[in-house]
């Protein structure tokens, strides 16, 4: 019995990753900012003024994955987050963070990925 959700992420994402190719340089993304083991990007498809997706690297297919495998990296995943935050004027109004993990969620991409919103009243949840 598998101890994680890692597995089936796994085999379903192959060896072909969205945002590792972003990360690659191999497919375009509006970059905001940028650290040695973080990328922040803008969401191809955005549902807020402010949406901003925060990535390590390193490929972890989902947030469970990452924080268990990699704390200290997720902290810097969650200090770029702030950073942007505070960059794209978010700290005043305040601003939604949010890690979609696995299929009831509705995780899309099995690289972890931060959703950083803001710029508007988002409402009690984002589906
Ligand atoms: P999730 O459902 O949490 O896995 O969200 C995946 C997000 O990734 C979704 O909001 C759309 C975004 N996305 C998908 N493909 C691309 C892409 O090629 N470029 C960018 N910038 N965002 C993408």
């Amino acid at each position: 019995k598998a101890s994680t959700g890692a597995l089936p992420y796994t085999a379903r994402m192959g060896t072909d990753c969205l945002f590792c190719r972003i990360v690659a340089g191999e497919i375009p993304a509006t970059v905001v900012r940028e650290t040695a083991t973080t990328l922040a990007f803008r969401d191809i498809n955005p549902q807020a003024p402010t949406h901003v997706l925060v990535i390590p690297k390193e490929h972890y297919a989902d947030v469970a994955t990452l924080a268990q495998g990699d704390p200290g990296l997720a902290g810097e995943v969650l200090a770029t987050a702030a950073t942007v935050a505070e960059e794209e004027g978010l700290l005043a109004d305040g601003f939604r963070l949010m890690f979609n993990t696995g299929t009831y969620a509705g995780q899309e991409v099995f690289h972890v990925h931060a959703h950083v919103f803001g710029g508007a009243p988002l409402g009690p949840m984002l589906c």
